[in-house]
């Protein structure tokens, strides 16, 4: 059986990465809107990234018998003044999320639950490569996103990203 605290934490971090989800929908619609489909695209493909990791902490709680409980899912309420905003807010909430799963894997550390911590392993992983990532688009945006062409070819090439399941055995 897991710690009841950490069973609770990694519920509550279901309902992050289902609402990083939900954001990361939100920023792919104001990008199709505004007819940068690259961004839509890369956006999208963030999303079912966000929902793989919530259906893994789900596969995870259920292997070891916890009761999964799910609960509301905020409604994105930001309106996005400009192209780079969304970008900006992306890299913040990656950083969030960090600090959430440091925090679960803090209180395993605490407990001895080695078996969440091996298991947040490759959360902890991740996480560095989404911040990468994220804050890598950022500054390509400021280099190239406010010149037309750039911003053409910089949402081109953001077309080409596909999903990729998580590679994660549980
Ligand atoms: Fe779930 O990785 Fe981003 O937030």
């Amino acid at each position: 059986m897991l710690n009841p605290k950490i069973a609770k934490m990694l519920n509550d971090q279901v309902n992050k990465e289902l609402h990083s989800s939900y954001l990361y929908l939100d920023m792919a619609n104001y990008y199709y809107d505004n007819n940068l489909n690259g961004f839509g695209n890369w956006f999208d493909v963030q999303t079912e990234e966000e929902k793989a990791h919530g259906m893994l902490i789900i596969q995870y709680l259920r292997n070891n018998g916890i009761k999964i409980d799910l609960k509301e899912i905020p409604a994105p309420d930001v309106k996005y003044k400009n192209f780079k905003e969304p970008l900006d807010a992306a890299f913040e909430h990656e950083k969030y999320i960090t600090a959430s799963i440091n925090e679960i894997y803090a209180e395993a550390y605490l407990v001895k639950d080695f078996r969440t911590m091996q298991f947040l392993d490759w959360f902890v992983k991740e996480q560095g490569e989404e911040e990468q990532t994220s804050d890598d688009l950022c500054k390509r945006f400021e280099m190239f996103g406010n010149d037309p062409k750039g911003l053409y070819l910089l949402d081109s090439e953001l077309a080409s990203r596909t999903f990729e399941a998580p590679d994660l055995t549980l």
